[in-house]
């Protein structure tokens, strides 16, 4: 299917990098910042090698992989898992924080710091902790908020959405972007791109998030505000919205995007984040940046690789040419799933 190399599953590593890739994941959730980064080292060399690492000794000789993880890459060779894995996810504080790292307005630290508290459950949490507004919402919704979206209710509630927004500027273009622009039969959420020809600023559009807040609010469509915007620049807003007859909450994000930078905020806001990753990584290895708001070129960095100014602007505007710059194959978004 052609793709940046690194990611396809004709990688001869794929099952190795994708069970290193769960690890790195679990070490990254639990706040262990050394081993997630050497994971991704690691991680990171396995997609560049198109021959496969067999043993302990063949994967020590490549770069960036220590003596610990050459061993574990044997280990998932052989069996097809880690058993450091296995634990991790047999974990009970693990499955009590990946719990609490589900309720809408908890990050990691937070979430941790309950689990290592002791604290096992919602009601918990409910009766003894002191909760943000938003929290208390994540957590009276939780069940709502954990239940898939069918692809039918996203384009429902988008038309609500769309319709409304055509009311107060017809000259608005509304994007749905996430896992129903990837095609998913079900979506987590509705991630909302609203953009205007000829903006080059968010500052021409908060007016009009503002009018279709209050609108859709107004008309029973918006149940909940999360996120909103507060600085003059924030352009995103998080909340919750229903469709008439369904009793179930929906989150629903809305991200302004002037329209020259419209081709970088689609690419990230479509996802999925592996693939995001992946092409962040592309970027990288060209000494280059990449981010929901462009791709950009000469970035400076220090001694320490800290970025010592933003770089100059190749592409933001235009999906296609964002990929073409990075010198790799035009995916559909129905084919950004790593
Ligand atoms: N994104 C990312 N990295 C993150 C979070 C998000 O790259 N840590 C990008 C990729 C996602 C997009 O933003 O596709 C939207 O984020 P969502 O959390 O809404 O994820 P999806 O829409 O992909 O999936 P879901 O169906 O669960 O909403
Ligand atoms: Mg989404
Ligand atoms: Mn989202």
């Amino acid at each position: 299917t052609g793709g940046t190399g690194e990611i396809t599953s004709s990688n001869p590593n794929a099952r190795t990098i994708e069970v290193l890739q769960e690890m790195g994941d679990f070490y990254e959730k639990v706040k262990d910042q050394w081993r997630t980064r050497a994971y991704r080292m690691a991680i990171g060399t396995l997609k560049k090698t198109m021959n496969k690492i067999r043993t302990a000794d063949e994967a020590e000789e490549l770069p960036k992989i220590g003596k610990r993880i050459a061993k574990k890459i044997e280990e998932i060779v052989l069996t097809d898992g880690l058993r450091r894995l296995e634990y991790a996810k047999q974990d009970p504080t693990d499955r009590i924080l990946q719990n609490f790292l589900k309720i809408y307005g908890v990050g990691p630290s937070q979430g941790l710091k309950w689990a290592q508290q002791g604290y096992k459950t919602l009601e918990d949490l409910k009766a003894h902790v002191h909760l943000s507004e938003n929290q208390r919402i994540g957590i009276a919704h939780y069940n709502d908020f954990d239940t898939r979206i069918p692809r039918e209710e996203v384009i429902a509630l988008g038309d609500i959405v769309k319709s409304a927004g055509a009311s107060i500027d017809p000259n608005m273009e509304l994007t749905i972007g996430g896992s129903y622009r990837r095609g998913a039969a079900t979506s987590g959420d509705i991630d909302f791109l609203i953009t205007k020809a000829n903006t080059t600023t968010t500052i021409d559009l908060l007016s009009f998030l503002e009018d279709l807040v209050r609108h859709l609010t107004d008309t029973g469509f918006l149940v909940a505000a999360l996120a909103v915007p507060r600085g003059e620049s924030s352009s995103k807003w998080h909340g919750a919205c229903v469709l008439p007859g369904n009793p179930i909450w929906r989150r629903i994000d809305f991200l302004l995007v002037p329209e020259s930078e419209m081709g970088a905020a689609l690419l990230y806001f479509t996802g999925d984040d592996i693939f995001n990753r992946s092409m962040r990584f592309l970027a990288g290895t060209k000494g280059w940046r990449l981010n929901q708001r462009g791709l950009y070129k000469d970035v400076m960095r220090g001694a320490g690789r800290e970025k010592l100014n933003e770089g100059i602007l190749v592409e933001a505007a235009d999906e296609k040419k964002i990929f073409r710059a990075l010198g790799v194959p035009w995916r559909p978004p129905e084919q950004r799933i790593c």
